[in-house]
Formats: C-alpha cells, structure tokens, sequence
C-alpha cells in the first residue's frame, strides 16, 4: 500500500463504489463484495471501501472476514468512528465481548452524544457480566433444568390456568400427558393466530422429547428401509410461515417418511418458540421418523445474542429458557443416513462396507484434522454441553466448505473451512457416499459442491427478510437416490427478524 494512487484510479474506485453502494441497497451483497474489491484493487488507501466491504461482510455473516476489512480501514484512518463500529459487531458475534465494549467506547469518544451506541454499549456489557457470571457457576452447583422443572410440577407450580382455552394435551387417568396429531394440528392453529401455549404444556413437550434425545447417541443411524423416504431441511431460524409451507411440501412424518431437521430452527426470526415447538411435538409423537440435529445456534452464546433467549422468557418465563438451553445439549449432533436397497447407478459412488450409499448429516461439516472415524464422533460426550471455540463438536456444528484444496480460516471467525480434497479424503475413509450440511444461505435454497460430495442445504428463504434466497430440502430414498425440491418465502405477519434482542442490541446486528 506504499505507492501512489493515482487520480485517475481514485475516480474510477469512486464510480464502482457507487455501482457496490447500489448493490448494497438491493441487498445483492455477493455483488457488492465484488464490486468493494475492485475499488479497493483500485485505491487502497481510501478507508470507506474496507469499511463498506466489512458491512457487507457482516450482511453475509461472515464475520472472520469483515472483522480483517474493519481493521484495515482503522489502520488507514484512526478517527474513522463507523470503522470502531463495524469491528465492534464483527466482536459481538464472534463472542468477544471485551474487544466489542473497547470498540464500542472509542465510538463513543468521538460520537459521545449517540445514544442509540451509548445503549449498545450497556447491553453488550450486560452481556459480558452475564458470561462471567455463567462460568463463575460450576455445573455441579446448578440442579439440572429438567429436575427443576419436574420439581415444580409436582410441586403444583406449574398446572394449567383454568381460563386456558386452546388445543388440549391428552391425559390418562393419572393425570400422565401424551400427544396425538389432533393436538399438533390444533396447535398449529393456535399458533397462527398468535397465541401461546400454557407453559405446562410447553415443559410437558420438552421434558418429553428430552427423554427421546437422551437415548439417542451422538450420531443417530437412520436405516431407510424398503419404500422409506427421508427428507433433509436446513435451516428454518424461526421463520415459521415458512416452515410451514415448507412441511406442507415435504409432508409431516409418518411410519415410511422421515424428516430430518439439519439444526438452527431457532434465533433471528421471531416465531422460533412456534418452530422449535412444532417440530419437538413431531418429534414426541414420532420419535423414530422424526429427527433433530444441533445446530449451531442450539446453544447459550447464540441465543443469548440473536433472539430465542429473550423470545423465551418473553413467551414462557426464564425457567422455561433454562430448559430448552438445556434440552439443546442432549440433541444429536450428527444423522448417518443408511440406504437399505443397493443404489440404482453404482458408477464412481463411495459405498458403505456393504456396498449401499449413504450420506453423514451434519450442521456445519468436517475437521481441522484428517483421521476423524464415525466412532469418533459417536463418542462426544455431548449432554450439559455447549461447543465452545474448538474441538469436533465445534467444528461439527460451524466449519464451511471452501473451493480452494486444504484447509483454511473461517471467514466467520470461527472453526474452519474444509477443502474438496478434505471432504473426499474423509468420504472415501468412511464409506460415505456425501456430506450434506446446511449452516449457510444458499441462492438456491441448496447447492452441490466439493464433486457433488458436499451439498449444502438451506430452507430459510429470503433468510431475515432480506437475502432474497430460495428455500430447500433434499429427498433421499432407500436406494440412496437424491432429489432437490426449492420453494419461495411466504408471507409473514409484519413482525421484524430478531424482535426480541434485547437494548440497542438488535440494530447493531440486523
Ligand atoms: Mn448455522
């Protein structure tokens, strides 16, 4: 960055800022990163285009990448406030709260009369206090949510208000709740019109399918047999409506359908208590055909920041958070889809040791390191447990693929990204016929990469109201075949993506 720049550069890093401002705007993010780096190519001393680059990078949510944009642009020019800004919220969602709150105060030392920053600040220090707070307690301290819960139950502290007048929860002689499917429908009805349920029933549902998870090991094996199907959806991130039109295209589970939630139902949008629900009384009512894995967003740090925490207790109490917060930790971390029947084109497949395809499901995708087996990953001791910043169950739940061969930085900021190479090592060690991921937004609602190794699928369309992707999910059958079906957004009640963040907090990260 040492030589000249020259005006004729300067003018034209100008007009293509305009063209990236423009795309911008259109939320054609993808298109304004390209365009940033032209300009930048072009001029870069001028301090805006990183600045305005990491913007988009942050729209993107990849986070590792916007954060290197924003210092860049603070090393060009020390007194650029929205530059300390931008870094700030590249801080926040990576977890490192200290560094946000030392951004955050060096906005406010040039701005010291904006208080919506002033606000930011506050909350974001909340935060902090709060994480110090939760790693000053040990596990052993705190009785486990689930025993809480069913203390207060039989305690009386959580029976049903007799002014309840919603779908019933059916109940035996002694009082025991079960499930049918009159009742999923009905509360899908419930829902729709913007009621809650009581919050007996909302324990009754969690506590139900907590006894379902926690009999499941780590990676579940999902044999499809004979005429079974098995559909795989991405990412819904509380955007019920959608997910909605969405079961009405894959169908609800039955004995010979399977559906298969790939993680991050909840956070950013504003129905996920409505979406986590809908898909736990599936689960309760149809444990061996309905399935959950964990997501990245299945977990304290994420929803303390991006919405489900705060919709929670605002819907169903604290206690009912603390539940769910735990519940996430028993959920599966991984699906091992199993043809039963031999697959229909043997070609160049990678098959299983009895010769079937089959196909490793997982919310984020592979290792920083070669030699990760199946068993490895059944063995994470996973319950109680959130992923942290390393290891396989982080890296499981938040590495991306990448184009380049090898392994490279997160452009979130955390795990990795994992190469072609990588994928078919691992495939070809395991007998796995594909990796099917989900974790990021896709045009297209899916796409096949890494040699049609890895597809990603992503089933949040026109994911927070803005990127203008299509929804979709995969179909797999018992020979192993797959099959791709995309569908649009639907509309949704005028309620904004991330309502229930709290303080100053959701401006900063929408
Ligand atoms: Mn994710």
């Amino acid at each position: 960055m040492q030589e000249e720049v020259s005006e004729a550069a300067k003018e034209t890093a100008a007009k293509i800022k305009t063209e990236a401002n423009t795309a911008f705007k259109e939320h054609a993010f993808n298109k304004a990163v390209l365009l940033y780096s032209q300009a930048i190519e072009l001029n870069p001393r001028d301090a805006t285009l990183w600045s305005n680059r990491a913007f988009t990078r942050i729209k993107l949510e990849e986070h590792g990448y916007a954060l290197s944009d924003a210092t860049t642009a603070i090393e060009l020019d020390p007194k650029y406030s929205k530059a300390y800004y931008r870094r700030a919220t590249c801080y926040l969602q990576i977890m490192k709260y200290k560094q946000a709150i030392a951004d955050l105060k060096r906005v406010l030392q040039f701005e010291p009369k904006n208080d919506l920053v002033r606000s930011q600040l506050d909350a974001t220090q909340k935060i902090m206090r709060k994480v110090e707070f939760e790693k000053a307690i040990t596990v052993e301290d705190e009785q486990s949510p689930v025993l809480r819960c069913l203390e207060i139950i039989k305690e009386g502290g959580c029976d049903l208000e007799k002014t309840y007048t919603g779908p019933k929860l059916p109940q035996n002689d002694e009082g025991k709740y079960s499930i049918n499917l009159d009742f999923v429908h009905a509360m899908i009805e419930w829902f729709k019109d913007g009621k809650t349920l009581p919050r007996r029933y909302v324990w009754e549902i969690v506590l139900a399918v907590h006894s379902i998870f926690v009999q499941e090991e780590t990676m579940v094996n999902l044999d499809l047999e004979d005429d079974m199907t098995c559909d795989v959806v991405g990412d819904v991130h509380g955007q019920f409506y959608d997910m909605l039109h969405l079961y009405s295209l894959t169908g609800e589970p039955t004995d010979k359908h399977c559906l298969l939630m790939n993680g991050d139902l909840v956070d950013r949008g504003s129905w996920s208590i409505e979406v986590i629900l809908t898909a736990f009384a599936f689960k309760w009512l149809y444990p061996k055909t309905m399935y959950i894995n964990r997501g990245n967003h299945e977990t304290k740090d994420m929803n303390r920041t991006y919405g489900f925490e705060g919709e929670a207790k605002h819907k169903h109490g604290d206690q009912t958070y603390k539940l769910f917060a735990h519940i996430f930790t028993a959920m599966p971390l991984a699906t091992l889809i199993n043809a039963t029947k031999p697959p229909l084109q043997v070609g160049k497949s990678i098959l299983s040791p009895e010769g079937r395809k089959r196909y490793f499901v997982v919310h984020g995708g592979l290792f920083s390191k070669d030699g990760v087996t199946l068993e490895d990953i059944r063995k994470i001791d996973r319950i109680g447990r959130q992923p942290g910043q390393e290891g396989l169950m982080c890296e499981l739940l938040w590495t991306d693929p990448q184009d380049l061969p090898g392994r490279g930085p997160s452009k979130r900021g955390v795990g990795i990204a994992f190469g072609p190479d990588v994928t078919k090592r691992w495939c070809t060690e395991n007998g796995v016929t594909g990796v099917i991921r989900s974790h990021e937004v896709r045009q297209d609602g899916y796409a096949i990469e890494h040699d049609g190794l890895c597809t990603t699928v992503f089933s949040a369309p026109n994911y927070v109201d803005q990127a203008g992707n299509k929804g979709a999910f995969i179909r797999i059958d018992a020979a192993g075949t797959q099959s791709y079906t995309q569908f649009d957004a639907k509309p949704h009640p005028p309620m904004k993506p991330m309502a229930y963040v709290s303080g100053g907090l959701a401006s900063l990260l929408s």
